[in-house]
């Protein structure tokens, strides 16, 4: 990494690189230079076909901010020597580098109410410090990317496109993603819906991608990549997808998913106190819908990327999407189960 380095200044001549996982998408590393810390992250170019719409995006909003004079804070990137948002090197692709944030850190699994709750406050406020933009200038950095009826699509031609064996041996997950369609016919009702609004949307809300500082209060979200317009219940049903629960989706031992209703109340009353001015009453009783969206498409992408020989998200065993997918039709079970608990 350190000839894409070079493209920024002498001072990273002797930086040195550890990686952070975590993600399924991009690579990331911290660098650290002279004393100084970065966040370095390669752009998976299969998946965002066009990084420089992302770093677009990111300039379009900072600007906003400083022409309303916003002291919401937005990480951006730093400027390669040549002032390029990205720097880019033939065979090894688009790199973006940030500063790291001091006093920050992140956390991997949500392991109490008050952290769900910073973290929808978070979400919350990065919409609504957007209240004035005109999401529609955004690009679409990922056409159709939580289109629940484009997902469908995707799936059924799968099913008629993928691997013939792989399609046979999972009827019975076949057949559970196909007992719950009916979402997707809500789905294209609230799309009709004039009180759905699109908005500046993260999309991608997992705890990691909120910024804590040392007393474990919210600074701010990262990770735009995926900042589109798009619907609340994107932001909010991904973090029901991912902090109601104690495991992730990579747990294999099902028996330890739950759901757990404080943290489900925790999320809807931390992205209310930032946004409940903004929401129509339709999306406001439409929390619980949100999680099952974000759930139930989650499923849909594992196992359509399964049947698909795991082309998109890549596989470390076999069938470990299929286990995926198994992990996420357990919780979308165990959240639809629980809708007596929760009040919305
Ligand atoms: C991907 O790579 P990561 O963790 O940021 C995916 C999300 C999925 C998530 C599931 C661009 O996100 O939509 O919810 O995996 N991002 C993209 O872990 O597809
Ligand atoms: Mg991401």
């Amino acid at each position: 990494m350190n000839s894409i380095l070079q493209q920024y200044s002498p001072q990273f001549q002797n930086a040195s690189l550890e990686v952070i996982s975590g993600g399924l998408i991009n690579q990331t590393w911290k660098v650290t230079a002279k004393g100084k810390n970065f966040i370095l992250q390669r752009i998976n170019d299969n998946v965002f076909k066009e990084p420089g719409k992302i770093a677009t995006n990111v300039r379009l909003l900072a600007d906003h901010l400083t022409a309303i004079e916003s002291d919401y804070f937005l990480v951006s990137a730093i400027k390669t020597e040549s002032g390029e948002e990205l720097a880019y090197e033939t065979g090894k692709g688009y790199f973006r580098l940030t500063p790291f944030v001091k006093n920050s850190k992140t956390i991997q699994v949500v392991e109490t109410p008050e952290q769900a709750y910073e973290a929808a406050l978070q979400f919350g406020r990065f919409s609504s410090s957007f209240s004035d933009f005109d999401a529609a200038q955004l690009h679409v950095t990922i056409p159709n990317f939580h289109d629940l009826a484009y997902r469908y699509k995707q799936f059924e031609n799968a099913l008629l496109t993928g691997n013939p064996q792989r399609v046979s041996a999972c009827s019975e997950e076949i057949n559970q993603i196909r007992s719950y369609a009916n979402l997707v016919d809500e789905y294209n009702r609230i799309r009709m819906n004039p009180a759905f609004k699109l908005r500046v949307t993260h999309h991608d809300t997992k705890i990691s991608n909120v910024l804590f500082d040392l007393d474990n209060k919210g600074i701010c979200v990262i990770d735009l990549d995926t900042v589109m317009p798009g619907y609340f219940f994107s932001d909010v049903g991904d973090m029901m997808r991912t902090y109601l629960s104690p495991t992730n989706e990579e747990e294999t031992d099902f028996s330890k998913i739950e759901v757990r209703p404080m943290f489900y109340h925790a999320i809807v009353q931390g992205y209310s106190d930032e946004m409940k001015g903004a929401l129509s009453k339709d999306e406001q009783n439409s929390f619980f819908l949100a999680g099952q969206f974000l759930i139930y498409m989650q499923a849909l992408r594992f196992l359509t990327d399964y049947l698909n020989n795991d082309v998109y998200y890549g596989a470390q065993f076999e069938g470990q999407n299929l286990a995926r997918n198994r992990n996420q039709l357990t919780l979308f079970e165990a959240f639809t189960a629980a809708r007596k608990t929760f009040s919305k």
